[in-house]
């Protein structure tokens, strides 16, 4: 549904911040009915990841790419009445970056996937302090905590987070993802208990498959 040509026609209108142009495109695909998970994964996702590298090799500016960022999560919202159709299946999760963790987007598309399967998701954005993820839980009792980490140097806070929330909730069950994990070792999670990594949204639904019903209290 998202042809090559489509795609290249949809980077260069993000490039150059003609969202109105962006938006088209999306309001298109939506009406001719694509699936969330490729709206988000071939057009913003791959978007985003290329507009990184041309940062990174100086091909466009910072401010380019904190626009085609803005643009991409006011898009985002046009998706709306792809997620909120569903059954609901008596389940919620809490979604969070940590501590010093700008990067949310990843997060809400969790969170969006989540809601597609049935769940009440409650997304805290970027940069979550402890004491604010832990008044949350609180007051949310979810059956799930999921958390994105972009940068692997902020690997220490995530250890600090999830240190916090057993500290509370032993067994609560909690999901990380995202992009740090590409650069750190595979067994980076393995001192935790009912801490699994999930990088894709296919192992994610894999997963909500087999979820019990305990809060992990
Ligand atoms: C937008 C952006 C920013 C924005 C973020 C704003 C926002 N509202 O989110 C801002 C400007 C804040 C930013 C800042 C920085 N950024 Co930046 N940023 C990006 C960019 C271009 C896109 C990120 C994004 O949204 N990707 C799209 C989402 C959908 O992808 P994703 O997060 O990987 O999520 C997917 C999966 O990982 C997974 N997932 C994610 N989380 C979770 C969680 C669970 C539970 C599950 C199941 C799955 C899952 O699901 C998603 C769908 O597949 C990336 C480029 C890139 N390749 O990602 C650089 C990038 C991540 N940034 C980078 C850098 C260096 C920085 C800065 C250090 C720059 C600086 N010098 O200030 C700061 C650090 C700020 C901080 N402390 O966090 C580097 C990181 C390099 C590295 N080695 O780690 C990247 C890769 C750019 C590059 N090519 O070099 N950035």
């Amino acid at each position: 549904m998202i042809t090559e040509a489509l795609y290249q026609e949809y980077l260069s209108l993000l490039l150059e911040g003609n969202k109105a142009g962006c938006a088209r495109i999306v309001a298109k695909l939506i009406a001719d009915k694509i699936d969330l998970e490729t709206l988000y994964l071939a057009l913003f996702k791959r978007s985003l990841y290329e507009i990184g590298d041309m940062w990174a090799d100086n091909k466009v500016s910072v401010a380019t790419e904190h626009l085609g960022t803005a643009i991409t999560e006011g898009l985002m919202t046009q998706a709306y009445p792809l997620i909120f159709r569903q059954a609901h299946v008596g389940k919620k999760a809490v979604v969070a970056c940590v501590a010093n963790e700008y990067h949310q987007i990843g997060g809400k598309m969790v969170a969006d996937v989540l809601e597609l399967c049935g769940w009440d998701t409650y997304f805290l954005g970027a940069n979550v302090p402890d004491e604010g993820l832990m008044t949350m839980l609180q007051d949310k009792k979810p059956h799930l905590l999921c958390l994105s980490l972009s940068l692997s140097t902020n690997i220490g806070h995530l250890d600090q987070t999830i240190r916090h929330v057993r500290g509370q909730w032993a067994k609560l069950p909690i999901f990380v993802g995202g992009k740090a994990f590409d650069a750190l070792p595979a067994n980076v999670l393995d001192a935790y208990t009912h801490v699994k990594l999930v990088n894709s949204f296919p192992d994610l639904k894999a997963q909500l498959l087999h979820f019990g019903d305990h809060r992990g209290q």
